[in-house]
């Protein structure tokens, strides 16, 4: 991009998934000249990278969806009730073209360094094409799991077949027929690609070291009539989405605890939510099943019931019912025929959590006691979620504070949507928002729209910039912190801990109150005036 073209922008945005597409669009809408950058060869983000096979939505399509439009909510029609990949970003696609984003996009452009300039109250931002944009406002749409993750697995490079990460997947796909195949890893990733790549492979081992709770999706082809049913009365389900605690419409709000229940009473409700296939459904069924362990502990059992009734050898079984952490203080998966794949006469599963993998050598996977040869390696193993992407790049705010250092014992921010020390840089479902608990889709129209507000006060103030102050952060990271160690969440080795990545500062990153709470958070803080924000009416005077 011409470097003239940078005088004139009000603001750079740095990916062009769910988040950067509506914030472009939503800061047009102001008025501002802004642009995308983004590292993938596409639009889409997640939706963009995240290719290998059975990669589904786990929230209903038809609410993770944008709601800003009501025409593009009237005519997207969506085929299934959970996508798989290719759909999901055909309507990224048609969103970027529908709102003619792509003119202000530059593609296969990497961010590397943010640096702010606090004379002239600009941000400065680097691509790894050697070029910089300038512009007020910088707003980071980077995704909470945009940074794929292979673990640090001796002899790794010695391994003579294909590699691959389920979010680096190739894009002609890959054909795995008559190859022995290995899967690393049983998060969301492992468990959507495992029925597929059984199917085709002439083997293949699972090796797992968590075992985690599962849910059957019950996908299926949406029919013209539930769609135009959900369409007639998308501005009730938006508004009560919108407000709920996960960003949906139609979930229950339990009035009381699982242990007040008859074991008969509680057995029909989860019987209830799993034949309606809903991620959210089995948490939304009493009101402590994430903060009282005995609560927990009977639907976790409920779960283990299930898996034992699917898989017929009671030993795969066992090694495939999670025990080690609560019920839903992982992010559950939602699936198509997960646990059924292990009764295939091609599928084994091994237990890493015993008998570690000490190494990798040319042939394939060598634990403590065996190995296991494989024509191919598929990491399903997650993400340096949440800050990976972001301290990655060289963000530098006032006195040329480097975010990752100050960021090193765990993230700290205000809402979730800025740091102190960063005037004008917002991040879009950052550490501290409730984003990656809830519905993604409808937590970043909150999160964009809060933004573009802010953006427009700061500018109608007559002010240059705006940034979050200390002690608001503090009292900000402090709730986080209270909501989160009222619940169960730290009893599991989760990514929303970083405890997947090692040396990663262990602190629960998101905020755990729900989007409603969150939102009117936000509103109260918008209404008073930016309450734990400072604005600067001048530019900063110029450092001796
Ligand atoms: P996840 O949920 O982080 O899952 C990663 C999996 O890989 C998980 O089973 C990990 O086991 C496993 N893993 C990670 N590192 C290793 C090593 N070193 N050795 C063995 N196994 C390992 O990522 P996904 O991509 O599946 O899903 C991410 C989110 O995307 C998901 O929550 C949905 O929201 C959508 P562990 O549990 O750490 O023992």
């Amino acid at each position: 991009a011409p470097e003239t073209d940078s005088a004139a922008l009000d603001a750079v945005i740095v990916g062009a998934g769910f988040a950067g597409l509506y914030m472009l669009h939503k800061l047009r809408g102001l008025g501002l000249r802004a642009v995308v950058l983004e590292a993938g060869d596409g639009v889409g983000g997640t939706w963009y990278w995240n290719r290998y096979p059975g990669a589904r939505v786990d929230v209903e399509a038809m609410h993770y969806s944008y709601s800003f439009s009501t025409e593009l909510e009237q005519e997207w029609e969506w085929q299934e009730r959970y996508p798989a990949q290719p759909e999901i970003l055909r309507y990224l696609g048609h969103v970027a073209d529908r709102f003619e984003l792509r003119r202000d996009i530059r593609l296969s452009t990497r961010v590397v360094a943010a640096s702010y300039d606090e004379v002239t109250a600009r941000w400065s931002v680097s691509t790894d094409r050697g070029d910089s944009y300038e512009a007020r406002y910088c707003v980071m749409a980077t995704g909470c799991l945009s940074s794929s993750r292979v673990p640090d697995i001796e002899g790794l490079e010695a391994f003579e077949g294909p590699r691959y990460h389920t979010a680096q997947w190739p894009h002609e796909g890959v054909d795995f027929t008559g190859q022995r195949v290995g899967v690393i890893g049983t998060g969301s990733s492992g468990i959507q690609s495992i029925p597929l790549i059984a199917e085709q492979a002439a083997e293949l081992t699972v090796f797992q070291r968590t075992p985690n709770y599962s849910l059957p999706a019950r996908n299926r082809p949406l029919d013209p009539a539930e769609r135009d049913a959900v369409k007639h009365h998308y501005p009730r389900l938006r508004a009560e989405a919108r407000n709920s605690p996960v960003g949906l419409p139609g979930l229950s709000r339990p009035t009381g605890g699982a242990l007040a229940a008859s074991e008969e009473e509680r057995r029909a409700r989860y019987t209830e939510q799993w034949e309606k296939g809903l991620l959210h459904g089995l948490v939304s069924t009493y009101t402590d099943i994430l903060t009282d362990p005995d609560a927990n502990r009977t639907v976790a059992e409920f779960v283990r019931e299930k898996i034992r009734e699917t898989v017929s050898d009671p030993a795969t079984a066992d090694l495939l019912c999670p025990t080690g952490h609560p019920f839903g203080t992982k992010r559950p998966a939602l699936d198509t025929g997960y646990y059924a794949t292990y009764n295939r006469d091609n599928v084994r599963l091994v237990d890493i959590r015993r008998a570690p993998i000490t190494r990798i050598n040319a042939r394939g996977v060598v634990t403590a006691g065996a190995e296991y040869p494989v024509d191919a390696l598929v990491f399903a193993t997650g993400f340096d979620a949440m800050t990976g992407t972001l301290n990655a790049i060289d963000i530098r705010g006032r006195g040329g504070l480097a975010l990752r250092d100050k960021w090193a014992g765990g993230p700290v921010t205000y809402l979730g949507l800025q740091s102190a020390g960063f005037p004008n840089l917002f991040l879009v479902a950052g550490p501290g928002s409730p984003s990656v608990l809830t519905n993604m889709v409808a937590a970043i129209e909150q999160h964009v729209e809060w933004i573009a507000d802010c953006v427009d006060h700061v500018r109608q103030s007559g002010a240059v910039a705006i940034e979050a102050l200390e002690d608001a952060e503090a009292d900000w990271v402090g709730h986080v912190n209270e909501v989160s160690g009222a619940m169960l969440y730290s009893e599991a080795d989760s990514w929303y801990l970083g405890a997947n990545v090692p040396g990663k500062a262990r602190v629960f990153m998101p905020y755990a109150g729900g989007l409603g709470a969150y939102r009117r958070r936000c509103d109260a803080v918008a209404a008073t005036g930016y309450e734990g924000f400072v604005l600067s009416t001048s530019q900063a005077p110029e450092r001796t």
